[in-house]
């Protein structure tokens, strides 16, 4: 069965619904370890909830179809939020969530392409963009139609294979691939180091369609996700200015907010403050 074929109208509602689901099992599954890269998954639910059900063409039931659309999460430690994606999506199960981080588990801290749904492998910052522009060139090569979704992140601005891959996108004139900028302004240990302002219109000169949103605004999300299937010969970006915790305001308010370590009785704080947002 295919999902999501674009074209559909636009459910703020239920995206926003399924985006507190993505958070709410994130919440569960890093409290059995007591810490986690939560608050970019916190950040990141809208988009990916967004992605999952409504834009991406895939079929849950078999994710390795050939011509599915393809979504690649450069930011292997924002794995937290895929496994929650796709276990509401019905890829993997549920139940699996609980196994997060623990030795042996399909769902590490930082993606692994042998889990089903994962395209390629995370954690080593920079090289998503430029494995995308590949799977966009090949795609378009065989004709599928598929198109090529790649998230990646302010940090990963300040490498230089980021900027190779988008000035390749561009040159060869990709419109079949979408970048998802996350820029939630920290980097490890706190604040953006190298000024990479202004992002849109940097990605604007490198040839790309860019458009900049509240990336924690299901019904922007969507928009500019309709906008970005113009098929024009230009590759698409979207530069999210993300929330770290978006949903959970005790997650937010943490000033190193990179790796969560949470005390045992917070966790209860944290869920009740999620089930509290409108
Ligand atoms: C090539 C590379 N350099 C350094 C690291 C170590 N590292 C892991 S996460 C991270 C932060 C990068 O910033 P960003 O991607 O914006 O992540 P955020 O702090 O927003 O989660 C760094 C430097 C890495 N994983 N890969
Ligand atoms: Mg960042």
């Amino acid at each position: 069965m295919l999902r999501n074929a674009p074209g559909s109208d636009r459910p703020v509602d239920e995206i926003k619904s399924r985006a507190k689901a993505l958070r709410r099992h994130m919440i569960r599954m890093s409290r059995h370890i007591g810490q986690g890269y939560i608050a970019q998954g916190l950040g990141i639910a809208d988009v990916l909830a967004a992605l999952y059900f409504h834009e991406l063409r895939h079929d849950p039931a078999n994710p390795a179809w050939a011509e599915r659309d393809r979504f690649l999460l450069s930011t292997g430690h924002y794995s937290i939020a895929l496994w929650a994606a796709l276990a509401e999506a019905g890829v993997i199960p549920i139940d699996e969530l609980a196994s997060y981080g623990l030795d042996e588990s399909r769902l590490p801290m930082s993606t692994l392409d042998t889990t089903p749904g994962v395209e390629i492998i995370g954690g080593s910052l920079g090289h998503g963009p430029g494995q995308a522009v590949g799977m966009a060139l090949g795609q378009r090569l065989r004709g599928t139609g598929a198109r090529i979704f790649v998230e990646f992140s302010d940090g990963e601005l300040q490498e230089g294979s980021t900027w190779e891959a988008l000035m390749a996108g561009a040159s060869f004139g990709l419109d079949n691939l979408v970048a998802l900028v996350d820029c939630n302004g920290i980097q490890a240990d706190g604040a953006i180091v190298i000024d990479i302002e202004p992002v849109a219109a940097k990605l604007a000169a490198f040839g790309w369609d860019a458009a900049e949103i509240d990336g924690n605004d299901v019904a922007a999300i969507l928009d500019a996700l309709h906008e970005a299937r113009t098929p024009n010969g230009r590759p698409k970006a979207i530069v999210l200015r993300t929330l770290p915790g978006c949903g959970v305001p005790a997650i937010a308010r943490r000033e190193k907010a990179h790796f969560v370590r949470v005390e045992p009785d917070e966790w209860d704080v944290f869920a009740r403050e999620l089930e509290a947002q409108p």
